[in-house]
């Protein structure tokens, strides 16, 4: 496969269930709107579609509030998937729901030990960075580094910025060497012999896209990094994320994609 960290072929997703209303968040900044959530993940999953994906969608896990961000459950790499092992308890029981439908696909490996979420982590065609986070530290990245040391990536570890949740909140791959990066993640020279492009000032939360194939699933509502994007040559598609964005989700978590 020429582009392994942006070219796929499947993607699993999960619908939301009502009790996202109880989803994990930094700051309250309002409840989500379901029926809105709704049409928004049907929008996404209608895009990964168009992008050439054979999407599998799950249905909504209603004792699990976050399960719709399946990303955080597993890594998936070509020639494997990686179970992870949630820092946040009320996400540690998603794991084993997902496993199923992986093992359909893969051969699969599990995080065993600490704690690691896949929001934590980006994979380019030559390198997996995983950032420290409140939940991802040491001893998830050693135990994932045993699991990969025989692929053909480098592990890498880098620093989530403090009060940021994931280390993809922050940062999304746009092809094999080039990042959309927020400035307060690129300043720490964590993408160094990567080209970055900045999401605009302020757009920050622009910065968790996806690109799958030949098109970039970006969260609507932020026109400057949409105009840099489509000014690079990316062709974007801008998806509704202002309820997922009041429990902290955006763009990459809301599915798996291999
Ligand atoms: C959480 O705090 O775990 C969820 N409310 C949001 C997870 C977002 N996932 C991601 O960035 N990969």
């Amino acid at each position: 496969m020429q582009n392994p960290s942006f070219t796929f072929t499947r993607a699993i997703t999960r619908s939301p269930a009502k009790s996202v209303i109880n989803g994990l968040r930094a700051t309250d900044i309002g409840m989500p709107d379901f029926a809105q959530m709704q049409r928004d993940h049907a929008h996404y999953v209608e895009t990964l579609k168009l992008a050439g994906l054979e999407v599998t969608e799950l249905p909504a896990l209603p004792d699990f509030p976050d399960a719709q961000f399946v990303e955080d459950t597993a890594l998936c790499l070509p020639e494997m998937a990686i179970l992870m092992r949630p820092g946040a308890p009320s996400r540690m029981g998603e794991v084993a729901e997902i496993a199923p439908h992986l093992a359909q696909h893969y051969d699969l490996y599990k995080i065993e030990t600490g704690y690691i979420e896949a929001g934590d982590i980006l994979t380019t065609n030559t390198e997996i960075l995983v950032g420290l986070s409140d939940r991802t530290n040491r001893a998830g990245i050693a135990a994932l580094q045993f699991i990969v040391q025989n692929s053909n990536y480098t592990l890498r570890i880098v620093e989530t910025p403090s009060g940021v949740l994931h280390f993809k909140t922050d940062c999304s791959l746009l092809d094999g060497e080039t990042i959309l990066s927020t400035k307060r993640l690129a300043d720490s020279g964590c993408f160094t012999g990567y080209n970055v492009i900045y999401t605009a000032d302020g757009e920050e939360a622009a910065a968790n896209a996806i690109r799958v194939n030949d098109k970039v699933l970006m969260a609507k509502g932020f026109p400057r990094t949409h105009a840099i994007l489509q000014k690079a040559g990316y062709d974007v598609v801008e998806i509704n994320n202002s309820e997922c964005a009041k429990i902290d989700g955006g763009m990459s978590c809301l599915s798996l994609r291999f």
